[in-house]
């Protein structure tokens, strides 16, 4: 099934110069770029955003992280793309998540885990729309597409 996700490259992937590495990653999977914003996420968006954790005790310290400088938001695209990049990712631990994984390989920290990535069909509708318009998804074939996500 073909899927949109939205990422977000957190403050310290940023500042950790990981971006290119990260979207090195998520291209040589397979996957599409359909969108991409550099930007500083203001406290109104973190909310909603992260309304599904409102009422955890990490909340306040999960607003103020993202907010604590640039992030990269993206859309992917392409077969089965939310578990896909959920595998990509790793647990949400970086001192748990599996060797191998995104979060795996950089992280050792629960709250600085370097990435967001839709958890759901559901999540990943409303995500996308906090942070683009429907004009800014980009909607371009691929010609290696028959030769990535047949089947
Ligand atoms: P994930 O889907 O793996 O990004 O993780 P969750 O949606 O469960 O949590 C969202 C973010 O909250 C995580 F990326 C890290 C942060 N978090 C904490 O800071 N403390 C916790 O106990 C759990 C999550």
């Amino acid at each position: 099934m073909h899927q949109k996700s939205l990422i977000i490259l957190k403050p310290d992937a940023y500042q950790r110069k990981l971006v290119g590495e990260i979207i090195n990653r998520i291209e040589r999977k397979g996957l599409k770029l359909v969108a991409m914003k550099l930007m500083r996420i203001t406290e109104e968006l973190a909310k909603q955003h992260y309304a599904p954790h409102k009422d955890k005790d990490f909340f306040a310290g999960l607003i103020s992280y993202i907010k604590s400088g640039p992030v990269l938001v993206l859309v992917v695209e392409g077969a089965q793309a939310i578990p896909v990049m959920r595998k990509l990712v790793g647990a949400t631990c970086g001192y748990e998540a599996e060797p191998g994984t995104i979060r795996g390989d950089y992280s050792i920290s629960l709250r600085y885990n370097l990435i967001h990535a839709s958890d759901s069909e559901e999540s990943s509708a409303r995500e996308i729309d906090i942070f683009f318009r429907p004009e800014e998804i980009i909607d371009e074939p691929m010609f290696i597409s028959p030769w990535v996500d047949q089947g």
